[in-house]
């Protein structure tokens, strides 16, 4: 008798332990937030689309990210296989802060870094909107400034709300694979199923590194046609009214992500640095 009334105040200690530590809010007390470099100081300029009016915005002005917006798909420490695309990295929850995303001066951080670890040998993050929120049509926008170097991919990209990829549609706002020239392009892209899976896009190349400095990253959707820009330059424009191209016209979510590896960027090398680092000051959406 006298062993368990011992152990039960025992027990009792240890779960008021718990609870008063875990008892922070914002972000994670036991993250110590990251200095990332300080992206460029150059002026926001951009022009809001004529006609069209901000249904949906998140500016990363909070304390943390905004979880009603955004979830992390992730894939478990131990269990890296490969998930998408061959990519090499682990993506990690890291709630409303952590070391691969956080808030830093009203900008999203996502940040790809070399672990050693078993892992992958890197740790990353992939933001979603998914079941969150979705949009049909508009202006789709996000101002960033890009990672760089051989075997990293960041991507500002969607998916559609319903069906199995591809036949849910997937459209790629931005796409880098980064090293040499390859620091200065961005890519856009949709992809379908007709049958099989169908993709067209284009590529842009700039006349300076994408890391060197802010950028918008634009899709125009309307019932007719996909026109990707890159700051005020047409990349690709998609006519999308074929019937085999209904995917085009249902709803939408959003993805962040840094990947490190994968089938189209191959891996890392010894020239790669790390950390690298996603900045987006902010993503809009016009309608
Ligand atoms: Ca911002």
């Amino acid at each position: 008798m006298k062993h368990e009334l011992i152990i039960c105040i025992l027990c009792a200690w240890i779960v008021a332990g718990c609870s008063s530590s875990g008892s922070s809010t914002g972000p994670d007390a036991d993250f110590e937030p990251f200095i990332a470099p300080s992206p460029s100081s150059a002026a926001d300029t951009f022009v809001a689309p004529a006609g069209q009016s901000l249904i949906w915005a998140d500016e990363f002005d909070g304390e943390g990210i905004n979880l009603d917006n955004w979830s992390y798909e992730t894939e478990q420490n131990g269990t890296w296989s490969h998930s998408w695309n061959n990519e090499w990295q682990r993506y990690t929850d890291n709630d409303t802060g952590g070391p691969n995303a956080s808030i830093n001066d009203g900008v999203l951080v996502i940040r790809a870094l070399k672990t050693n670890g078993g892992d992958g040998g890197y740790t990353s993050a992939r933001l979603v909107t998914k079941g969150k929120h979705s949009w049909r049509y508009g202006t789709i926008v996000a101002r960033m400034q890009l990672p760089y170097g051989q075997g990293i991919w960041p991507a500002f990209w969607m998916l559609g709300v319903y069906g199995e990829w591809p036949a849910n549609g997937e459209i790629d706002i931005m796409e880098m694979i980064g090293g040499e020239i390859n620091d200065n392009t961005t890519h856009a892209t949709i992809h379908w199923l007709d049958g099989t899976q169908i993709s067209e896009g284009d590529s842009y190349v700039h006349d300076t590194k994408l890391a060197d400095d802010w950028h918008y990253y634009k899709l125009t959707w309307t019932e007719n046609s996909m026109t990707f820009w890159f700051d005020d330059v047409v990349v690709f424009t998609g006519d999308i009214s074929s019937p085999a191209m209904s995917e085009f016209h249902q709803p939408f979510y959003l993805l962040l992500n840094l990947a490190v590896g994968g089938g189209w960027p191959g891996p890392p090398d010894v020239t790669t640095e790390f950390p690298q680092h996603l900045y987006v000051d902010w993503v809009r959406v016009y309608q």
